[in-house]
């Protein structure tokens, strides 16, 4: 059975998280791929090019839990594992009677599942490669898609699979792997299995990689299991916590976590030099207001730094959803699919809904103090003794990414960061320090995250904002009077300021030399969204515009950039660093 595209298929992989998608691609069919949070783009995306002519595919986690959602925006939706569908799928096409859905029922046999084709992805642009060893998971929790996709009983590549993919990935000069399972010790005879090959593997080939993967914390109970993941060197592990509330982790069917004191997991984990990344949720039926306190001291006691802390979501088709519906409490139209915004799908039992989000902002806010990041660093640091992680970089990159962290990330918090920051690193123990500096980064950035897309608009930002625009009208007063250019600005409420600058034809450089510090300064001392729409430019002013977008970059998730279709061949939008409008109705 052929497993993928066929031979004489030309197959292009484009990943907008690293470079942008082409707005005219020669091709035939385009398969738009997506978890729930990119649905907006994806649909977005699925809409032009089907607009523009292309056959339309839509695949991926979403489309698999709720293909329904798909079936105004795709030609042919693929729902479900790929391996058998697809070619099932290219057979039809090029026979000219494609379905408009094709769905796996069954479940696939990774025996079956071909060696990706890491030859199409840019993988330089990438810090890690990732690797599928299993699918499913054994567990039960109630709110959890994956057991709803891949089913319970987990299933396996073979280990010599496992080599050609290394080996693969090792001829490309890859250095770190995620092995993207739902947890990779769903059968642990198994897993022990696969990590005494990869302890050959890594002796063998002189420790090529440094791996990391998703498990369940009941691999802190086995001794056994954290002696192999340390020799085939895993140098971290990201683990489904969700709450130290043990009342919600029964609640939600998630025993597994409750055989004994998380933190004495955690910190059994840590002792084999292993770094633990988690995700939290709140929301359960039994938190209350108090749960987010609670949440706060277990995480800062734990010195987990990447904390990813969600509210409780109802996904289509999940236990919960489905007990959620019958007790009245999801809430309509509400999307359910983005656990990183402030805003979730169910009606909370503990609390109220308003309750909820401000406890949720407020914990964020808390984790990603200058003072909690530290506290973390220094509560991991005492129990993880010998890190195996030991940032293996060559000096002058290392030096790079002191001072950028350094610069951008240190000093610009002022002296109170400064001093955090020194007094978390482990001055007397060099071997800690590598961890002690990716912590810092990884906080940092999350804490940046946090504060464009969880923390509310200030009132100060909509005062910057109204200032700001004053002055900007002034400063491009005879454009606006002639009609080459319009600015409005809106105030919504509950969001940041809303600046819309639109442009037609009849520019000058003066105009982009006015625009482009004065764009600088508002998107730096406020939280405002500009939105860029090019309806026409001369030849002769292109540069200048592709100037200001450079000039720009650095704000690029809160910029919206709509051409014409005329300018769209022409001006180079970057569309992994700015939202490029290509479809209206769904642009966010
Ligand atoms: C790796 C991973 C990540 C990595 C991605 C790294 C990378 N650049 O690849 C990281 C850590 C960044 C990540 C982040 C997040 N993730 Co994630 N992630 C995964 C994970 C563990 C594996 C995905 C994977 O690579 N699978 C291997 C491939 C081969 O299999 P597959 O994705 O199942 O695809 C099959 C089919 O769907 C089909 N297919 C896939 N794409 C396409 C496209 C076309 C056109 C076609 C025809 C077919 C097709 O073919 C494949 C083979 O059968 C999944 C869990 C899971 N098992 O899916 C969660 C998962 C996808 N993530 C999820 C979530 C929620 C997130 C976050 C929102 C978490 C958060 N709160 O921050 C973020 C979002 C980040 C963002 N903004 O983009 C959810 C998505 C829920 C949903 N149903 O949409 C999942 C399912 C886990 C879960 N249950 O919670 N994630
Ligand atoms: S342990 Fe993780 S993957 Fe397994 S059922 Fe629970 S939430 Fe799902």
């Amino acid at each position: 059975m052929r497993r993928s595209a066929p031979p004489h298929w030309e197959v292009e992989i484009v990943d907008e998280n690293v470079e942008s998608v082409p707005h005219s691609p020669r091709a035939d069919i385009i398969g738009v791929c997506g978890m729930g949070v990119q649905h907006p783009r994806q649909a977005e995306l699925l809409t032009y090019y089907r607009k523009r002519g292309y056959f339309v595919v839509a695949g991926g986690s979403y489309a698999s839990l709720c293909p329904e959602r798909y079936a105004a925006l795709a030609n042919a939706v693929i729902a479900g594992e790929a391996e058998y569908v697809w070619p099932r799928f290219c057979a039809d096409f090029e026979r000219g009677a494609p379905h408009a859905l094709y769905r796996e029922t069954g479940t696939v046999a990774l025996a079956d599942s071909p060696v990706p084709r890491f030859d199409l992805i840019k993988l330089d642009r990438y810090t890690t490669a990732t690797l599928q060893f299993s699918r499913g998971c054994p567990f039960l929790c109630e709110l959890c898609d994956i057991i709803v996709m891949f089913g319970r009983k987990p299933r396996y590549k073979t280990v010599e699979q496992v080599r050609r993919e290394l080996d693969a990935l090792r001829a490309r000069n890859v250095r770190s792997v995620f092995f993207v399972d739902d947890n990779l010790i769903g059968n642990k005879a198994v897993a022990k299995e696969l990590l005494r090959f990869l302890r050959r593997y890594q002796e063998q080939h002189g420790y090529p990689f440094d791996f990391g993967t998703e498990a369940s914390l009941n691999m802190a109970q086995d001794r056994e299991l954290l002696e192999l993941f340390r020799a085939a060197r895993f140098t971290w592990v990201f683990i489904g916590i969700e709450s130290p509330n043990v009342e919600a982790l029964k609640h939600t069917r998630k025993t597994q976590n409750t055989h004994e004191d998380i933190l004495t997991s955690v910190r059994r984990i840590y002792s084999y030099g292993i770094d633990i990344l988690a995700g939290f949720i709140v929301g359960f039926d039994s938190d209350t207001p108090a749960t987010f306190d609670q949440q706060y001291r277990f995480i800062r006691d734990s010195g987990i730094q990447i904390a990813m802390v969600g509210l409780l979501t109802a996904l289509p088709r999940t236990p919960l959803h489905e007990r959620l519906r019958r007790e009245g409490r999801l809430i309509e139209h509400a999307e359910g699919a983005d656990n990183t915004k402030v805003g979730t799908n169910i009606v909370p039992k503990g609390m109220r809904y308003e309750e909820m989000l401000d406890g949720y902002v407020a914990l964020y806010r808390r984790l990603f103090s200058d003072r909690s990041i530290a506290d973390r660093v220094r509560n991991k640091l005492r129990h993880l003794r010998r890190p195996l992680y030991s940032g293996e970089y060559a000096l002058t990159d290392k030096s790079g990414i002191v001072v950028r962290l350094l610069v951008k990330g240190i000093l610009r918090g002022g002296w109170p960061r400064l001093f955090h920051f020194a007094r978390s690193l482990p001055w007397l123990q060099p071997g800690k320090l590598p961890l002690a500096i990716l912590d810092w980064i990884g906080a940092i950035s999350m804490r940046n995250y946090a504060d464009r897309h969880l923390v509310p608009p200030r009132p100060r930002d909509a005062a910057v904002a109204g200032k700001w625009f004053a002055s900007f009208e002034r400063a491009i007063l005879r454009y606006l009077r002639d009609g080459r250019a319009s600015v409005e600005l809106s105030l919504p409420a509950g969001a940041a300021p809303r600046v819309k600058i639109r442009v037609t034809c009849g520019l000058d450089r003066e105009f982009f030399r006015r625009c482009r510090p004065r764009l600088q300064h508002l998107l730096r001392s406020s939280r405002a969204s500009l939105m860029l729409v090019v309806e026409e430019i001369e030849m002769h002013q292109l540069r200048n515009l592709q100037r200001l977008l450079r000039s720009l970059a650095r704000h690029g998730d809160r910029i919206s950039i709509e051409l014409s279709d005329r300018l769209r061949d022409l001006v180079a939008v970057d569309s992994s660093t700015f939202h490029f409008v290509l479809d209206r109705p769904h642009a966010s």
